[in-house]
């Protein structure tokens, strides 16, 4: 029987991409998000090549992912690997301008989210053991500060400070946890915090080589395929043309 894996955020971006990447390597795919249509288009494009079960499924919604987790048919029950990647940036502006229910949303996203999604989800990858991985869709802006990203970079420290504290816990059930943390990566993410401005998002992405999904799909599916006496605790990675920038400092 092949590997499952559970990849929330599976619509767009790193997700789809770590989708077809698994699906490359035989993997069983639990494909979760919430655009039905899109899940539907993906499970199309896959299921010829490996098993695919879809949920729709809000990860704000702590009874929605029991129900998903519960409902799994025979063949999706046992999951190797959780891809915790669900998440979004709003409000780009600073912080004193943003909206306190953009805030809001980015806490229930990429904080309760992810914990309630990996909370369901502890049991059965206890269950599975040794080789069994979690890898949480941490950011660059979870480590380093920059202009506009207030709460957005503070729900990525906190995915990196959970992931490290759950592998304390975890240590002796085989559960592996990587924190993998990506910069400037071509997706949908640019158009999502700025409401849907493309020509922010091209401009950002433009007269530059930013990541591409493929690559943190890649990385993604690398991690979980290590042997599994093999840890990844964090994965930093930014395009070669993107680095940090000097102190700003305020002058009369
Ligand atoms: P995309 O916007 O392309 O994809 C985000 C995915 O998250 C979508 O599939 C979306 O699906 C899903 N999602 C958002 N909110 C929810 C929700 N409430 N419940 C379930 N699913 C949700 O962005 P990326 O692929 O770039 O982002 C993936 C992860 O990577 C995020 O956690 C992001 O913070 C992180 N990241 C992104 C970087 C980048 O530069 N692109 C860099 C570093 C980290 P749907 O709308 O269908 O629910
Ligand atoms: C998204 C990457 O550089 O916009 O997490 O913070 S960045």
């Amino acid at each position: 029987m092949s590997d499952i894996v559970l990849i929330t955020g599976a619509t767009s971006g790193f997700g789809r991409a770590a989708a077809r990447r698994f699906a490359e390597a035989g993997w069983s795919l639990i494909l979760t998000g919430r655009r039905a249509e899109r899940l539907a288009d993906l499970e199309k494009e896959l299921s010829d090549k490996v098993p695919v079960h879809t949920a729709v499924l809000d990860v704000r919604d702590a009874e929605a992912i029991k129900d998903v987790v519960a409902a799994l048919p025979e063949g999706f029950r046992a999951v190797k690997a959780l891809i915790n990647n669900a998440g979004l940036a709003l409000a780009p502006e600073p912080a004193q301008k943003a909206d306190l229910d953009d805030w809001h949303t980015m806490i229930d996203t990429n904080i309760t989210g992810l914990v309630n999604v990996t909370h369901s989800l502890l049991p059965t990858l206890i269950e599975t053991g040794a080789g069994a991985s979690i890898v949480n869709l941490g950011s660059v802006a979870g480590q380093w500060p920059y202009p506009g990203s207030h709460v957005y970079g503070a729900s990525k420290a906190f995915v990196q400070q959970f992931s490290y504290n759950l592998r304390c816990d975890l240590q002796g059930t085989g559960v592996r946890v990587t924190d993998i943390a990506p910069g400037m990566a071509e997706t949908e993410f640019t158009l999502v915090r700025t409401g849907g401005d493309q020509a922010a998002s091209d401009k950002l992405y433009g007269d530059t080589t930013p990541l591409e999904a493929e690559d943190i799909a890649e990385l993604i599916c690398y991690t979980v395929s290590l042997p599994a006496h093999v840890n990844v605790n964090r994965l930093e990675v930014m395009p070669t043309r993107q680095a940090w920038s000097a102190f700003a400092v305020d002058r009369d």
